[in-house]
């Protein structure tokens, strides 16, 4: 680790240019995302940022982390893959609400079970955008997309929720419209020694509703932190969790007092164990991961 140097977001941005529609709301995520890995102060090269596939999961490659545009819905079990095999790297994932509650969404609960210090953004549009606008697993009942004509008659999923019904020791919200705010959550996600979660109510300008986006959303916006909230008490987390759709909340809803010992830790202990038995060098764990 290289705790002495100081960094600047402009050092995690690549020479990539997004494609995004202009005003797509994953701009602010990941010029959020420079900000909160400056403030961490690691370098790229100590960084895998693993992605699904959408719109969203475009995102590894705007940043000089390493990267790994995935598969739909994968970007977890391949961003657990990266962390048990090398714990000291700093690992973030990332996707579309498509990406992590529909087809990728068995892997979230397990991935919340198995608590390896990983931070999952979601960039939560409430719409397919990659596929040209179809309905999401946390679009509203009765939205009409191109696959809903007649209204969606499905009932959303509610990822807070969904989060902390697993589990999750960390779940927070955040928003481009509140730039530093969100800076601020995703650097506290890094910080936070399990798997945290983040969702980011980032509009879709193309197939989004005036209602979801950035002007609209600095209206509704109520700081989680200004409301008095507790981070600490995961009832109430679970209260506001509620709101999910028709208040928007930012900051953090739940973080563990006494989260514990990650499971990659527990990984990286038990092949320390097994070397210092003289265990096989055909043991995969110990061929893999650094001594
Ligand atoms: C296995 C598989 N199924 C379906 C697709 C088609 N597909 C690509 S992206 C996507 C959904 C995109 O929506 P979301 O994950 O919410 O991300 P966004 O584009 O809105 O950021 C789908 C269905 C695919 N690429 N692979
Ligand atoms: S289609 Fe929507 S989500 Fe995709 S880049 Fe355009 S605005 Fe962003």
């Amino acid at each position: 680790m290289s705790a002495t140097i100081e960094f600047t977001p402009k050092d995690f941005k690549s020479s990539l240019k997004p494609i995004w529609c202009p005003g797509c709301g994953d701009f602010g995520v990941v010029t959020a995302i420079y900000k909160a890995l400056a403030a961490i102060g690691r370098p790229s090269h100590e960084i895998a940022f693993i992605s699904g596939i959408g719109c969203s999961s475009r995102i590894p490659g705007y940043t000089t982390a390493y990267g790994f545009n995935t598969i739909h819905g994968r970007a977890l079990p391949i961003a657990q893959g990266v962390k048990s095999a090398n714990p000291d790297l700093l690992v973030l994932a990332a996707g579309g609400d498509g990406d992590g509650f529909s087809i990728g969404g068995n892997h979230v609960g397990h991935a919340i079970r198995r608590n390896m210090d990983i931070t999952y953004i979601v960039m939560d549009n409430q719409i397919y955008g990659l596929t040209k606008g179809q309905l999401s697993p946390t679009s509203d009942q009765g939205r009409v997309t191109v696959s809903s004509q007649h209204g969606s008659m499905e009932t959303p999923v509610n990822p807070l929720r969904y989060v902390l019904g697993y589990g999750c020791k960390f779940v927070a919200q955040g928003t481009p419209a509140d730039m530093n705010g969100l800076a601020k959550i995703i650097e506290e996600g890094i910080r936070f020694p399990g798997f945290s979660f983040i969702n980011v109510q980032s509009p879709c300008v193309t197939y989004g509703r005036p209602q979801d986006q950035v002007k609209a959303q600095r209206e509704k916006m109520q700081s989680l932190e200004e409301l008095g909230h507790d981070p600490a008490n995961q009832l109430k987390a679970y209260d506001l969790a509620e709101d999910y759709g028709n208040k928007l909340y930012t900051g953090i809803f739940y973080k563990d007092p006494n989260p514990g010992t990650s499971m990659d830790r527990l990984i990286k202990q038990r092949v320390q164990e097994l070397n210092g038995k003289g265990a096989p060098k055909s043991d995969i764990l110990s061929r893999f991961l650094p001594k």
